[in-house]
């Protein structure tokens, strides 16, 4: 055991200056933990009987308040007096043992419980979280770039930007002529940001346009900055599977890394279409939400990329599962990264990055700065890698005091409908 100075006759030992009775160990109470610097984050605080307490992320984008709930009136008051360090166990009693199985709210729930008792793993044994499951199998991690463009000048200046910044890989979205509004582009030139104060916002599309229009960006791209940087592109569900094998196909001359939600996963089978027609490498999951939801898509090898993100599939002790599934079928990751995942979901990630062989990318929306001030994070950017530092546990902290400062409001993600008003994906 790591860093153990030594054992006494009653069992306790001295880790460091931490004194811990080996023989117990108690969750004694947790608290949710809700803020708005710039966005909505919902933190769990996992507190025990030695004086360590661990972090979860349980936002989830539009619906913080769902998990709140889920959270306080059922699952902690069920946690209290566990054994901690018995992550499998309590994975599976809030899993399996709530019976209502699955779903994004429950899901989240369970995610950050799950990082939080890893963080107090790694806490108490005095070791970041990567050498616990498995250590280091890279130096630092590859991360993408957001550029998104107005129009296809603008997304051209923003990859040029993204590059220049040191980037390697960029996902690159752009506005489409005669839509008014398109994912992953903002409307003032600031950082994209998914969800807006309020309500939905409603928002107008048109699939034919879209698709006329992104193999143009693609090819401009390629010709402006070359083959050697990675291209990436976001879908967004937005296209039926015949559509979808039109574009991967007209995009297969232009190598992305990737596109991603080419159509909505829930028909998997949807995916066998674009596999007959296109090599573009096809990446999937940011709203899944356990392994069930990649059957098909792995077995039958119809994706390249996992995205489920730590914080909505199940935490590190499914995603882990997911992830050793995946590499079976040389399927590698991508987990999903934008601002609504908190620093203490993008640092572990990123111990999950580190520690895989099957490793493929993470996506980086880096936060505005105003999160610094509630978050004390221990990752940083260097010429388009992410490096995370040996701080113990998943080596994130809230500072509840600004958290404080910052009190929840109402933002939801934008509704989608085709021109003639019918209701679309978003
Ligand atoms: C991505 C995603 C996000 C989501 C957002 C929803 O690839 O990063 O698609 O931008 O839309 O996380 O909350
Ligand atoms: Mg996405």
């Amino acid at each position: 055991m790591a860093g153990i100075l030594s054992v006494f006759d009653d069992g306790s030992c001295t880790v460091f200056s931490t004194t811990i009775n080996r023989h117990a160990l108690k969750i004694t109470d947790a608290k949710v933990i809700v803020c708005n610097p710039g966005r909505n984050f919902v933190t769990l605080k996992i507190y025990t009987d030695q004086g360590i307490y661990g972090l979860g992320d349980a936002t989830l984008n539009g619906m913080e308040m769902a998990v709140v709930s889920c959270l306080e009136n059922h699952f902690i008051p069920a946690l209290i007096g566990k054994d901690p360090r018995n992550t499998e166990d309590i994975w599976h009693y809030f899993y399996r043992g709530s019976y209502w199985k699955r779903g994004s709210v429950t899901m989240a729930a369970v995610s950050a419980i799950d990082m939080a008792l890893w963080d107090i793993k790694g806490k108490m044994l005095q070791t970041p979280l990567y050498n616990l499951i498995g250590g280091k199998s890279r130096d630092r991690v590859l991360v993408y770039a957001h550029a998104g463009g107005a129009d296809l000048n603008e997304a051209v200046e923003k990859t040029g930007e993204a590059i220049e910044k040191g980037f390697s890989a960029v996902r690159i979205q752009c506005g489409i002529p005669g839509i008014s509004h398109t994912y992953g582009v903002s409307g003032d030139r600031k950082s994209y940001e998914p969800a807006q104060k309020g309500l939905p916002v409603e928002q107008y599309w048109d699939t034919p346009s879209y698709l006329n229009f992104v193999p143009r960006l693609f090819e401009k791209v390629r010709q402006v900055y070359g083959d050697a940087i990675h291209l990436l592109h976001d879908v967004h569900h937005r296209c039926t599977p015949v559509e979808a094998a039109r574009l991967a196909n007209e995009l297969d001359p232009y190598h992305l890394f990737w596109i991603e939600d080419p159509v909505t996963g829930e028909l998997q089978e949807g995916l066998r279409l674009i596999r007959k027609h296109a090599v573009t490498p096809i990446a999937i999951g940011e709203v899944f939400n356990t392994v069930y939801d990649y059957t098909t898509l792995v077995t039958e090898q119809l994706i390249d990329y996992v995205r489920m993100p730590v914080s909505h599939g199940g935490g590190i002790t499914h995603l882990l599962k997911v992830a050793a599934f995946a590499g079976i079928y040389h399927i590698h990751t991508g987990f999903h990264g934008a601002t609504d995942l908190s620093p203490v979901s993008l640092a572990a990630s990123l111990h999950v990055d580190m520690a895989l062989n099957n490793f493929g990318i993470q996506e980086y929306m880096p936060h505005p700065e105003v999160v610094n001030e509630v978050f004390d994070t221990n990752y940083r950017f260097d010429k388009g890698y992410l490096h995370i530092d040996d701080t113990p546990g998943i080596g994130v902290d809230i500072s509840e005091e600004h958290a404080a400062k910052y009190p929840f409001s109402t933002a939801s993600l934008p509704v989608n409908r085709k021109t003639d008003g019918t209701l679309f994906y978003w």
